[in-house]
C-alpha cells in the first residue's frame, strides 16, 4: 500500500460515521470491512468510502445531502501525477472495483481507479423506501452531476493530501452498458472534467419499440437455434392456454402469476446467453434435443433452471410485477430501480418485431406501458424523445469518446456504431463476443479475471480493439497533460 492510499484510508475513518442521510441511516464497521477487503481476486477493492452528495442538483432551494458509496485502488498509481480512472457504476449495487481489463490498463498507465456507486442503488439510497415519489431524483441527469461533483471533490482532497493546489491529474472515465452511456454522456456534458471516455457497449440511444434487439438475437442464434427457439415460444404459448400451472412449474416459475411476465422471463433467459458470451450453453442442447426428437420445451426448461436461474443466479422476482411494486429496500431492489429508469427515461422496450420474432408477440409496447403503470402508478411512461434531445442519441456531439460493441450483443443497436474521427467506434466480432467484451473478455458474465480473452472464439479480435483503446487513451491523456501545463 503506498502513501496516497494510507492517507486516504485514514481520512475515511474520520468521515465514515458522520455521513448524513436524508431519511435512512446505514451504519457500517470500517474495521470489519478492512479485514475482508482486497483478498478476493474478483475485486481490486471492496473497502467502502463515503461522500456526502447533493440530493437535487437542479433545485436552487433544496440543499439536502445523502451518503454515496465509493471505492479506490491506488496500487498502480504513479504518484503524484498519474491518471485517475473513474469507473462508473451503473444500475446495480456497486460492491467494489471488479478486477476486469481496467486493472490491466491501470498497470499500463500507472493509474488509480476510483468507482462511485450510482445514486439509489446498493447502499447509496437517499431514502428508506423506494416509493414513486421518493424516486423523483433518480435519473441519468442527476447521476452525471453526481459524478462531476464527486470528481471535483476527489481531485481537491487528493491535492490536499499531496500538499498542493490547483493541480489536475488526467482523468479518464469508463463504463459498460448503461454506465457506458453515462461514460459517453459525462464526456459530452463535462468535457473539462475528463480527458476522454471509454463507452463500452454504451446504450446512448433511448429506443421506444426496440425491435432490433430481438432481431439480433435471431442473427446471433443462427438458423437452427433460432427456429428451435421460435418453436419453443409457440409451444409454450399453447401450453399456457391449456396447461398453465404445469408449464410454469416445469420452468420453476409457478410464482409468476402474470403470463406475460413468464413469457418475458423465457425471452430474457435466451438473450442472456448471447449477451454474455455463452451461446453454446443454450444452442447446443436445444439443437441436440431437436435432432434426437426430444421434448423441446423440456430442454429449454432445463437451460432456464440450471443455467439462467442456477449458475448465473438470476432471480424470478426480476420478472414479477407483484414483487417489483415492493418499496422496501433490500439487496435486490435494483430491479425496481432500473425499471423506474426504463419507465421514465430510456425505454429500450424489448418488444417482439412484427415478423420472425423469437419472443412471444404478447411482449409488446402495451405490456411495457402497463408494467410501468402497474408498478409505479398512473402517468409514469418514458419520454424517449426528450432523452434523445438532451443527449443526442446516436448523433451525440461529443469528442474523445471510444465506442466499442460486441458483434453478438443485441444492445449494440442502441449504441453508436458508426465511427468518426473524434468518436471512434469499434466492433469486436466473434462467436461469443457480447456485452462489454473489451473489458470483460469471454464469457462476459460471470467475470473472468482481468477480462481474460483466451476463451473468446477470436482472442485476436478482442486484443486488436484493446490496442486501439490504448492508443487513443495514450494520445488523449498526453494532450490533456499538455493543456494543463499551458494553463499554469
Ligand atoms: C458528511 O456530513 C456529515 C454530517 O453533516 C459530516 O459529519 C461529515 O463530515 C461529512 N463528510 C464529508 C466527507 O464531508
Ligand atoms: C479473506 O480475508 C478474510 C479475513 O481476513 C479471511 O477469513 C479469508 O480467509 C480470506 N480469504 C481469502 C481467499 O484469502
Ligand atoms: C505540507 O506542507 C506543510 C507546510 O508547507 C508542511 O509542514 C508539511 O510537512 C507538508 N506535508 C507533506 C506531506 O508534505
Ligand atoms: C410501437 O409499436 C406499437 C405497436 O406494437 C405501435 O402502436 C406504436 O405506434 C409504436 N410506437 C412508436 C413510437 O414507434
Ligand atoms: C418448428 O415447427 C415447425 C412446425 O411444427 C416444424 O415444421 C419445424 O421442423 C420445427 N423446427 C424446429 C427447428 O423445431
Ligand atoms: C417487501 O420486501 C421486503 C424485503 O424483501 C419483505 O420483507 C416484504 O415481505 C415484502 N412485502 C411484500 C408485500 O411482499
Ligand atoms: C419475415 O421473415 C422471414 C424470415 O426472415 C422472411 O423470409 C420474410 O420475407 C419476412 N416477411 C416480411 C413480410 O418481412
Ligand atoms: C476456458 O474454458 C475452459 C473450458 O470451458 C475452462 O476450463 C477454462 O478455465 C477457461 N479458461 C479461461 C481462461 O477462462
Ligand atoms: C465500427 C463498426 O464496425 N460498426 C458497425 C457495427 O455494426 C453495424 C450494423 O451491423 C455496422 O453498420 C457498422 O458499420
Amino acid at each position: 500500500m503506498n502513501f496516497v492510499c494510507v492517507l486516504l484510508i485514514s481520512f475515511s475513518f474520520l468521515i465514515c460515521h458522520g455521513v448524513l442521510f436524508v431519511e435512512s441511516h446505514r451504519m457500517f464497521d470500517p474495521l470489519l470491512k478492512m479485514k475482508t477487503s482486497n483478498n478476493n481476486s474478483k475485486y481490486l477493492s471492496q473497502y467502502e468510502l463515503w461522500f456526502n452528495q447533493t440530493l437535487d442538483h437542479f433545485s436552487p432551494t433544496d440543499h439536502r445531502k445523502f451518503g454515496q458509496r465509493y471505492y479506490e485502488f491506488f496500487d498502480n498509481f504513479r504518484k503524484p501525477d498519474g491518471p485517475i480512472f473513474l469507473k462508473i457504476c451503473g444500475e446495480s449495487s456497486c460492491n467494489g472495483i471488479p478486477n476486469d481489463y481496467t486493472s490491466v490498463l491501470a498497470k499500463k498507465f500507472g493509474a488509480a481507479i476510483i468507482s462511485l456507486e450510482h445514486r439509489y442503488y446498493g447502499k447509496s439510497s437517499p431514502f428508506k423506501l423506494s416509493t414513486t415519489k421518493n424516486l423523483r431524483y433518480l435519473s441519468s441527469k442527476q447521476a452525471l452531476f453526481d459524478l462531476a461533483v464527486f470528481r471535483q471533490y476527489y481531485q481537491d482532497s487528493l491535492n490536499a493530501k499531496l500538499n498542493r493546489s490547483n493541480v489536475e491529474n488526467p482523468w479518464f472515465v469508463f463504463g459498460v452498458s448503461y454506465s457506458g452511456a453515462l461514460s459517453a454522456w459525462f464526456r459530452l456534458k463535462f468535457p473539462h472534467l475528463t480527458c476522454g471516455s471509454l463507452a463500452s457497449s454504451a446504450v446512448v440511444l433511448a429506443v421506444y419499440n426496440f425491435t432490433e434487439f430481438d432481431k439480433q438475437i435471431g442473427v446471433s442464434a443462427g438458423p437452427d437455434c433460432k427456429a428451435t427457439l421460435q418453436n419453443i415460444t409457440k409451444l409454450v404459448e399453447k401450453e399456457l392456454d391449456t396447461n398453465k400451472e404445469a408449464v410454469k412449474a416445469l420452468f420453476g416459475a409457478a410464482e409468476l402469476k402474470n403470463d406475460a411476465d413468464f413469457l418475458y422471463l423465457l425471452a430474457d433467459a435466451a438473450v442472456t446467453a448471447f449477451q454474455y458470451g455463452n451461446p453454446d450453453m443454450l444452442c447446443t442442447p436445444l439443437v441436440q434435443a431437436k435432432k434426437g426428437g426430444k421434448d423441446l420445451v423440456n430442454a429449454y426448461a432445463n437451460f432456464v433452471k440450471d443455467y439462467y436461474l442456477g449458475s448465473l443466479g438470476y432471480s424470478l422476482q426480476t420478472y414479477d410485477q407483484q414483487y417489483l411494486k415492493n418499496t422496501t429496500l433490500s439487496e435486490d431492489s435494483s430491479d425496481r430501480l432500473w425499471w423506474f429508469q426504463v419507465c421514465t427515461e430510456v425505454a429500450y422496450f424489448q418488444v417482439a418485431p412484427s415478423n420472425d420474432s423469437m419472443r412471444s408477440s404478447k411482449i409488446d409496447a402495451r405490456y411495457h406501458l402497463d408494467l410501468c403503470k402497474n408498478v409505479f402508478g398512473q402517468g409514469v411512461y418514458p419520454d424517449v424523445d426528450a432523452t434523445n434531445i438532451y443527449y443526442g442519441g446516436t448523433k451525440i456531439a461529443g469528442s474523445k469518446i471510444i465506442f466499442t460493441n460486441g458483434s453478438q450483443d443485441p444492445w449494440r443497436h442502441a449504441s453508436k456504431q458508426t465511427s468518426s474521427p473524434d468518436m471512434p467506434s469499434y466492433i469486436i466480432k466473434c462467436h461469443n463476443c457480447g456485452h462489454g467484451s473489451d473489458l470483460r473478455g469471454c464469457p462476459q458474465s460471470p467475470l473472468s479475471i482481468e477480462g481474460n480473452a483466451q476463451n473468446c472464439s477470436s482472442p485476436d479480435a478482442v486484443q486488436k480493439v484493446r490496442q486501439q483503446i490504448i492508443d487513443h487513451m495514450d494520445l488523449w491523456i498526453s494532450q490533456c497533460k499538455d493543456t494543463d501545463k499551458s494553463c499554469v
